[in-house]
C-alpha cells in the first residue's frame, strides 16, 4: 500500500473543503507546492498586521475570564491567534488540540479540558456570534473580538 495513500486521502479532503491552515500544517510533506497552485504564491513580502482582541472564558463554572490583544499577519486563522496567545503567556492561554477530519478540535484552555461525558466543550465564537468553522478553518478580520468559551452541550 502507498504509505502516503492517507494523507493524500486527507490532503484531497482538506482542499475540497478548501482549509489552507490543514494543508500547511502537518497532511502533506509536499503541502506549500500544493498551496501555491491552488492559492498563489505565499507572500515573500512583508505582510499587513491586523489586531484582534482574544479572549478564553469559563461559563461552565465561572472560574476565570482573560483577555488579550493579538497582533498576526492579515489572512490568519483563529487557531494561529491561540498560538501567539500562548506563545506570549503560556500559562493563561495554552491550549491543545486533536486533528480530525474536519481539522483541529479544541480539547483544552488553560488547562481546562473538555469532556464528553460532562457534555462539555470549547465554543468558538467572532463578536459573540457562534462560528460555524474551527479555529483551523475560520480566517480573523481586523479589530474582531475572538473568544473560546467553555460551554456544555
Ligand atoms: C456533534 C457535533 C459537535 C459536538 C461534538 C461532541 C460530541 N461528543 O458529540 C460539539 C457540540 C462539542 C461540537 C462542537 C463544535 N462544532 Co461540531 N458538529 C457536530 C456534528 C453535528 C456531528 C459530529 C459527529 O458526531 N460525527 C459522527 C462521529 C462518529 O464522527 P467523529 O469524526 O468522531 O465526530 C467527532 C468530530 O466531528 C468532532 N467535532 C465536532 N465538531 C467539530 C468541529 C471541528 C472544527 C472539529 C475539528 C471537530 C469537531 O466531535 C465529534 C465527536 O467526537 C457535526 C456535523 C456533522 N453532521 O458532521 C458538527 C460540525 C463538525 N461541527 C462544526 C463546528 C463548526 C463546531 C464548533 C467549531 C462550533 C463552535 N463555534 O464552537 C465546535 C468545535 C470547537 C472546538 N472545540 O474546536 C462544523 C465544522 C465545520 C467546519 N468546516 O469546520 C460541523 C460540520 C457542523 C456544521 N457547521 O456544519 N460539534
Amino acid at each position: 500500500m502507498d504509505p502516503d495513500s492517507k494523507s493524500n486521502w486527507r490532503l484531497t479532503w482538506a482542499l475540497q473543503k478548501g482549509c489552507r491552515w490543514v494543508q500547511r500544517q502537518k497532511i502533506h510533506p509536499h503541502r506549500q507546492n500544493v498551496v501555491s497552485t491552488r492559492q498563489g504564491s505565499l507572500p515573500t513580502s512583508h505582510p499587513t498586521n491586523i489586531s484582534v482582541i482574544y479572549t478564553a472564558a469559563d461559563h461552565v463554572n465561572q472560574s476565570f475570564s482573560d483577555s488579550i490583544r493579538v497582533t498576526v499577519p492579515q489572512g490568519s486563522f483563529f487557531f494561529d491567534v491561540m498560538e501567539v496567545a500562548q506563545k506570549r503567556y503560556p500559562r493563561r492561554f495554552r491550549f491543545t488540540y486533536t486533528l480530525c477530519v474536519w481539522g483541529a478540535y479544541i480539547t483544552s484552555v488553560w488547562g481546562l479540558q473538555a469532556d464528553n461525558n460532562q457534555r462539555t466543550y470549547w465554543q468558538l465564537l467572532s463578536n459573540g456570534i457562534l462560528l460555524k468553522l474551527g479555529a483551523g478553518c475560520y480566517a480573523v478580520s481586523h479589530r474582531e473580538r475572538l473568544e473560546v468559551r467553555f460551554s456544555t452541550y
